[in-house]
């Protein structure tokens, strides 16, 4: 496919932590598969990681490691454009400009606002202007598709709403994002409350499995999840925990659920969390040796990332530039 026909493809995360399996399968795993067809393009939202409280040291330690985790799992840089969202001019400044075209209103309504306020967290104006933030992320480099969660279906929708807009005022500028929701098969569920799904930020450690848990841990976290009653190794409503488990062999193993549900017929839950441990610790051990490689090697890391944010500037200048213009901003001389 040329260059030209390729669609852009934009998704981001936020440094907030090791990648769970739950991001993997669900999500990285999925990107992985968009790289040959299309242009795609990874920020690090390291500007929304600041909305809610953290530590500085941390946030860039966080941020680089995420880089290496990305490409431990199979987002190649010679493939896609990965890059921190603060090295780019552009995303600021775009977000003030689409600011002044949305109302408060639509803002306070977001949910993931209400519920972080909601928590009783100290409250910042950026917590509430972190969707404009997002929208600025997407139309800046005119996305034409974005992968992103159930969670973030609403964010998406008001930066639809904020380009249509935009694009009445003042003239037709920026592509109507059309967001890819995964699919809800995809949902990787709490080891220990199998009613939430498994997030990097839980509390208790032994809720999620990360990328780069070593064995040992792997294997005590799962022969500790929680199961159902019974002893059958069966899919089912009434069986959240085991159905969870099942997901996850199989997202590893590539292998149907069906067939492991055969595998287990007779045998109990035991043998079944031993049997589920060793794939993810074989599905998970390339990843962490990678991992392991590229998060020492510097000089690699910040060729990625100078390169990554190279490619992404040039773009954003151009539609920045744009935008500048429309909305009556005298042009810079140079
Ligand atoms: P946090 O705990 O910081 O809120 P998270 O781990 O819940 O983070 P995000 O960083 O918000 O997840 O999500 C990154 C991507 O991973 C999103 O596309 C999201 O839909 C996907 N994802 C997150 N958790 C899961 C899960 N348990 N199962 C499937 N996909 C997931
Ligand atoms: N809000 C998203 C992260 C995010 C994003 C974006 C996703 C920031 N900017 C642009 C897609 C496109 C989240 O918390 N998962």
């Amino acid at each position: 496919m040329s260059d030209s026909e390729k669609k852009t493809v934009l998704t981001a995360a936020q440094p907030s932590g090791i990648l769970t399996i739950g991001n993997y399968l669900g999500a990285i795993r999925h990107w992985t598969s968009m790289l040959d067809d299309n242009d795609c393009l990874f920020p690090i939202v390291n500007m929304h990681a600041i909305t809610v409280p953290y530590t500085p040291a941390d946030l860039r330690l966080r941020t680089r490691s995420l880089v290496a985790q990305y490409i431990a799992c199979g987002l190649d840089p010679e493939k896609c454009t990965i890059f921190i969202q603060s090295h780019v001019v552009g995303h600021a400044d775009l977000a003030w400009v689409l600011g002044c075209l949305t109302p408060l209103g639509e803002l306070q309504r977001m949910t993931q606002f209400k519920d972080k306020t909601a928590k009783g967290a100290p409250l910042n104006s950026g917590l509430l202007f972190y969707p404009v933030l997002m929208a600025a992320d997407i139309l800046l480099y005119n996305a034409d598709i974005v992968p992103v969660g159930e969670d973030q279906k609403q964010h998406l929708e008001l930066a639809r709403n904020i380009a249509e807009r935009f694009n009445s005022t003042y003239s037709e500028t920026f592509k109507i994002p059309e967001p890819q929701i995964a699919t809800t098969g995809a949902r990787i569920l709490s080891l220990q409350d199998p009613n939430r799904k498994m997030s990097k930020s839980d509390e208790n450690q032994g809720a999620y499995l990360l990328l780069t848990d070593e064995p040992d841990q792997i294997r005590k976290k799962i022969s500790r999840a929680v199961t159902d009653s019974g002893s059958e190794v069966k899919s089912g409503p009434d069986k959240a925990g085991v159905t969870n488990l099942l997901s996850i062999m199989s997202g590893f193993s590539g292998k149907s659920v069906e067939e492991h549900e055969a595998e287990f017929v007779g045998k109990g839950y035991g043998d079944f969390k031993k049997a589920v441990g060793e794939v993810v610790v074989e599905g998970l051990r390339p990843i962490r040796e990678r991992f392991e490689e590229i998060i020492e090697d510097k000089a690699y890391l910040d060729e990625v990332l100078k390169s990554g944010a190279d490619i992404a500037q040039r773009k954003a200048y151009k539609m920045l530039s744009k935008v500048h213009r429309k909305v009556g901003f005298v042009e810079r001389f140079r």
